[in-house]
């Protein structure tokens, strides 16, 4: 290898007269070169990536005029470093090198996840626009002053329609604003991908998972062909139960469902509307929250309950200074990003999370879903700097929720949450809850990336924004807005990920990959029931395995993190198939009757 560049360097040098052979020498990189380049850019991103962190914890603790300023300096830096190495690295691009570089100097480029053009000026505007569009969501409020948690109430509790158009609307008159600062991040940040090398943003991010670009696309199809007709049947009969209880006139059966009748703000999970759908004969004799209320929860006990699955399976305690750092509570008198997220500040044991929590069987799950991101960071903390990640976003953000699906009645009667098991009966109402939540999830976890990779790639405009959103809202989730929308309206800007750009096919992936991990889990277990009734606590033996995934981190293609938990290479829907086959069985019946009694009408 090394051996045909110094080849290639001496024919340069032989052509040529001494002025010459100095530029040739110093134009044809070598292996040992691009292997001190990469030395080089992960001390220094390592050192500086700590300090950055800082910033945007203080941030997103205290948004103030004055922190977004911070922020955006910060961002801006950072990218300006990390576009100029993403240049450099471009320089060892037709070198032939070991796979851990070449994977290295990859990893360089694509870690930037909305890069700079090199002058500064784009850099600044785009730095600031950024801080600017998530301080607008977090802080932002409805016409009335109420905040998302509060509106989030509403859409999940209420079941009058006047009430929830109100807040449904309400909540996205925060987003009009936002939609020429969201053109001109597209503008410069696609500026800046072409500079890299990409035609576009959207482009950049689908390279991120192994393989070209256009195949990852091709995936996302593949998958989600396997699961629509699943999600299709839960979609009919949603809207058939959704029909009965508020009529023709709201929920018209020839038309998508309207957006704001689904329990959740963004229709991505239906959970909270269970009571209207759970089929009649099947009784899950308990409710998660009004377990925790019960049993007296509070924040912190919530989280200590997520970390103990994680220390069941063999996983080491979190450390002190995780309960000394995280933020559990909505502050009284600041403002702070509500969304959950979890944190890495050093790259090694300061991990911690922020959660504005609730006590609910929903905040409780999404604690796991946080925990996950957390014990995978610590279990990859001896990778190098640009291997300290995911085996891919989807794999990130499937960790904990398939801890999560080990949240079954048995389990919550072994921590002494649940006094009584629900017989079998309950079991399809419990397969229905987690189906609103899981199987709803899918085309909404698909389409947010559908809409930007067009809005990257120049297919929609900001004239189009709008309705190309809605335009995906209709074909993936069958969900329509439930008014006609404002010509200024820009509701993508109305969802977290959007203004903060946060790619989203991770969860789409997600959603599959943490049904293949469950079931590998549950095998490696020797459980033999079926699926949805296995909770692999405790287990030692899966504990290892997925433990000796995590720490593989980014230091592999996915494919081979996946193949050392799962025996399989490849992503693959048939475990959520399987998972919800009985559901399924039973959805198609009820569609079927439906279908007959209402074509004798
Ligand atoms: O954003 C999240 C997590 C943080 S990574 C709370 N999720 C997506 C969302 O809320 O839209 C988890 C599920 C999907
Ligand atoms: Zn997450």
């Amino acid at each position: 290898m090394i051996g045909k560049i110094g080849l290639l360097v001496l024919a340069l040098t032989l052509a040529g007269c001494n002025a010459r052979q100095e530029t040739a020498k110093s134009k044809v990189p070598t292996a040992a070169e691009a292997g001190a380049f990469v030395a080089t850019v992960e001390k220094t991103l390592a050192k500086k990536s700590v300090f950055a962190a800082r910033t945007e914890w203080v941030n997103a603790n205290f948004i103030t005029y004055d922190t977004d300023a911070i922020v955006a300096r910060v961002s801006a830096d950072m990218t300006a470093l990390q576009v100029k190495y993403a240049k450099q690295a471009r320089k060892y691009d037709g070198l032939k090198l070991d796979p851990v570089l070449r994977r290295k100097l990859d990893m360089i480029k694509l870690q930037i996840n909305l890069p700079a053009p090199s002058n500064a000026k784009d850099n600044e505007e785009l730095a600031q626009i950024n801080a600017s569009l998530a301080s607008l969501y977090s802080t932002g409020r409805d016409p009335e002053g109420r905040t998302l948690g509060q509106l989030t109430k509403i859409m999940a509790t209420s079941r009058d329609p006047k009430q929830l158009l109100k807040a449904w609307t309400g909540w996205r008159t925060i987003s009009p604003v936002m939609k020429a600062k969201y053109a001109r991040m597209v503008a410069i940040s696609n500026k800046g991908a072409r500079e890299l090398g990409y035609p576009d943003v959207g482009y950049m991010w689908r390279s991120n998972y192994d393989m070209p670009a256009n195949d990852f696309r091709k995936e996302t199809d593949r998958l989600w062909l396997q699961v629509k007709p699943l999600y299709d049947s839960l979609q009919f009969y949603v809207k058939t139960r959704l029909n009965a209880k508020y009529g023709d006139k709201v929920v018209p059966m020839d038309q998508p469902i309207p957006a704001d009748l689904l329990g959740n703000m963004w229709a991505q999970s239906w959970e909270n509307i269970y009571d209207l759908v759970a089929p009649k004969n099947s009784n899950i004799g308990y409710n998660l929250t009004d377990l925790l209320v019960k049993a007296h929860y509070d924040n912190k006990r919530m989280v200590k309950a997520g970390e103990n699955f994680f220390t069941s399976l063999g996983f080491d305690p979190l450390p002190a200074t995780f309960w000394q750092r995280s933020l559990f509570a909505k502050p009284r008198d600041r403002e702070v990003v509500c969304h959950a997220s979890a944190w890495d500040i050093n790259n090694k044991d300061d991990i911690r999370i922020k959660m504005c929590i609730n006590i609910t069987g929903e905040d409780f799950r999404t604690i796991h879903h946080e925990l996950g991101h957390n014990f995978y960071q610590r279990a990859y903390k001896n990778q190098d700097f640009l291997f300290e990640n995911g085996a891919n976003g989807g794999f990130h953000e499937a960790i904990g929720d398939t801890i999560a699906l080990s949240i079954t009645p048995k389990y919550l009667q072994q921590i002494g949450l649940l006094k009584k098991l629900p017989g079998t009966e309950g079991d399809l109402g419990l397969l229905m809850k987690r189906a609103l939540d899981k199987v709803a999830f899918l085309p909404f976890g698909l389409m947010m990336d559908k809409w930007r990779w067009q809005v990257f790639d120049g297919e929609l405009t900001p004239k189009t924004y709008n309705e190309g959103w809605w335009k995906l809202r209709r074909k993936y989730q069958g969900v329509r807005a439930p008014v006609a929308r404002p010509a200024d309206a820009f509701d993508p800007g109305a969802k977290y990920h959007i203004p903060n750009s946060v790619s989203y096919t991770r969860y789409f992936i997600a959603d599959i990959l943490q049904f293949q991990f469950y079931r590998a889990a549950c095998k490696q277990a020797g459980f033999t029931g079926p699926l949805y009734r296995c909770s692999f606590y405790n287990n030692k033996t899966v504990g290892k395995k997925f433990k000796a995934m995590l720490e593989l981190g980014a230091s592999k293609p996915w494919p081979d993190a996946l193949e050392a938990f799962t025996g399989t290479r490849k992503m693959d829907a048939s475990a959520i198939l399987e998972y919800f086959a009985p559901l399924k069985k039973w959805l198609d019946e009820q569609n079927k009757s439906y279908r007959l009694a209402h074509a004798k009408k």
